[in-house]
């Protein structure tokens, strides 16, 4: 842990696992949670844009303020990631934490949308100062969502347990792929839209459609 950076003592970070797994794959293709995700996004409908489970271990660092569309090619904000705890997250464990309303802040996504790092949390933590914040733990079973633009973070694993947490990234049904703004956005279309260019329906193979509206 010693030798790793901020970003490495966050969370260890394994995409796409509903590909290795057919009972992840129910899951996170599962229509109750999509359909809640096209509701918060105003849209007629869901495709899964990729999975993630995120450990953060015991001793664990804090995972830096970010927003996390600052990675992802697309062409709206339609994009909502189910945080899904696999035990209860008490506040030691490291639960996310908010900047309440921050998908709203147009004007400051450029200037803040760094990579998690040292610089993130503090640049985003000074900027947003003043923005109210919302933290609390989570019981097992609760579900977060968020906004692909609203900025977070989370604390340190304090606990000797490890804190283990699946997410499910949704992009609208109609989401088209946007051209790459910094080498980041680059690697996530050739992982999470194989084949497709800017400007083509996010419909890849890896994209199915989750939820839509009869
Ligand atoms: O679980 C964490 O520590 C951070 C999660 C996160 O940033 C996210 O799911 O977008």
């Amino acid at each position: 842990m010693a030798e790793r950076d901020t970003y490495g003592k966050a969370f260890l970070q394994i995409g796409n696992l509903w590909e290795a797994n057919a009972v992840i794959s129910e899951f996170v293709h599962g229509a109750r949670l999509g359909r809640i995700a096209a509701e918060l996004m105003g849209t007629r409908g869901t495709r899964m844009y990729h999975d993630q489970a995120l450990c953060k271990e015991p001793g664990g660092g804090f995972t830096p303020w970010h927003a996390d569309q600052r990675y992802w090619p697309l062409t709206s904000d339609h994009s909502v990631t189910a945080w899904i705890p696999l035990q209860a997250v008490p506040m030691e464990m490291g639960p996310l934490e908010f900047a309440a309303g921050s998908q709203r802040f147009l004007q400051q996504r450029e200037a803040l949308g760094l990579h998690i790092s040292d610089d993130s949390e503090r640049i985003i933590g000074t900027t947003l100062a003043d923005c109210p914040k919302t933290a609390g733990a989570f019981d097992l079973g609760e579900v977060s969502f968020h906004s692909g633009w609203t900025f977070h973070r989370a604390g340190p694993n304090t606990t000797a347990t490890l804190r283990s947490v699946m997410t499910v990234i949704y992009i609208d049904v109609d989401m088209r792929v946007g051209a790459p703004a910094n080498d980041a956005q680059k690697s996530d279309l050739a992982s999470w839209f194989p084949g497709l260019k800017p400007g083509d329906l996010a419909n890849s193979p890896r994209n199915r459609v989750v939820w839509q509206r009869a």
